[in-house]
């Protein structure tokens, strides 16, 4: 039985596919979601039997719409804060953890749901996909990693424009500007995502998952604390079954067949 009332999940041949369910709410993030996929994560987190998260939404027309616009309405500015600090932890806990995720957007990303899209590691949008960050709109600031995240994926320039303006872009325009990797079909999407999460996962595992924690460890230090830091998960990778297995494969000119260990 699913436990949760705002998330779908299944686990299938190693990818996890979260499915942000609010269909009444075009899939907002109110604060019963957000805690449950707090609760999800952390299962995920600790599930060695899945290699690969996808993350999309529910319905053809939404990813996420944004926060809970009627949920934030009569906030004081304490609970906006606490709030803000809520998604903050949720987006940080899936940005963090050791799988990769795939972010398919099906449909609308604004405000919070482009800010979920930009914590998961690559992003796979239909052509349907919508993005913007409409918060200055509402008389707020982005409050669950906008600010942050999007200068880092997109420049400084362009994530600004894109704040002050509050303009919604498109897919095409999203993938110009470097916010999306990817752009497919809207009845496609699914099948992009699925083909990258089985090509990542046919891979090292732990060789993908340190390299993961690298990029992103890396981006918090200074060039020379990244290349250091580079140089020790690096080393860990030759006390792996796969790195052996990798390199006796090459050399004998043929498919490396790795156990994940
Ligand atoms: N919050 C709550 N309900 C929403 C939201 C939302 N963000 N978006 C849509 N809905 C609801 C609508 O109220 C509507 O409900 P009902 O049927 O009961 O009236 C239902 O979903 C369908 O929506 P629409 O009728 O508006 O559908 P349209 O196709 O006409 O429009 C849009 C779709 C363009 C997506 C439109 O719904 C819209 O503009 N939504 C709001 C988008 C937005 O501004 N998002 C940013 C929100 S702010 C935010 O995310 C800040 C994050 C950081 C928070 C930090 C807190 C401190």
């Amino acid at each position: 039985m699913n436990q949760y009332a705002n998330l779908l999940f299944e686990v299938k041949d190693s990818i996890g596919l979260i499915t942000l369910h609010r269909p009444k709410a075009l899939n907002a993030l109110n604060t019963e979601l957000l805690q449950e996929l707090n609760n999800l994560l952390d299962c995920v987190k600790e599930d060695t039997s899945i290699g690969v998260v996808i993350i999309t939404g529910s319905g053809e027309k939404s990813f996420v719409a944004g926060a809970d616009i009627a949920e934030m309405q009569s906030l004081t500015a304490i609970e906006g804060r606490n709030f803000g600090k809520i998604g903050q932890e949720v987006f940080n806990k899936l940005e963090s953890l050791p799988q990769p995720v795939i972010a398919a957007i099906n449909g609308f990303a604004l405000g919070g749901g482009c800010e979920l899209a930009m914590a998961c590691d690559i992003r796979i949008a239909s052509e349907k996909a919508k993005f913007g960050q409409p918060e200055v709109s509402l008389g707020i600031t982005p409050g669950f990693g906008g600010t942050q995240r999007l200068p880092r994926l997109v420049g400084k320039g362009r994530a600004k424009e894109l704040i002050y303006t509050g303009d919604i872009i498109d897919a095409g325009e999203a993938y110009r500007i470097g916010l999306v990797n990817k752009v497919a079909a809207p009845d496609e999407l699914m099948n992009a995502a699925k083909a990258m999460a089985e090509k990542i996962i046919a891979k090292a595992s732990v060789a993908v998952q340190l390299s993961k924690a690298a990029v992103n460890e890396g981006l918090n230090m200074d060039l020379a604390s990244g290349i250091a830091y580079e140089a020790e998960v690096f080393g860990l990778c030759f006390a792996t079954e796969d790195q052996k297995e990798g390199m006796a494969a090459f050399v004998e000119k043929r498919k490396a067949n790795f156990s994940g260990k």
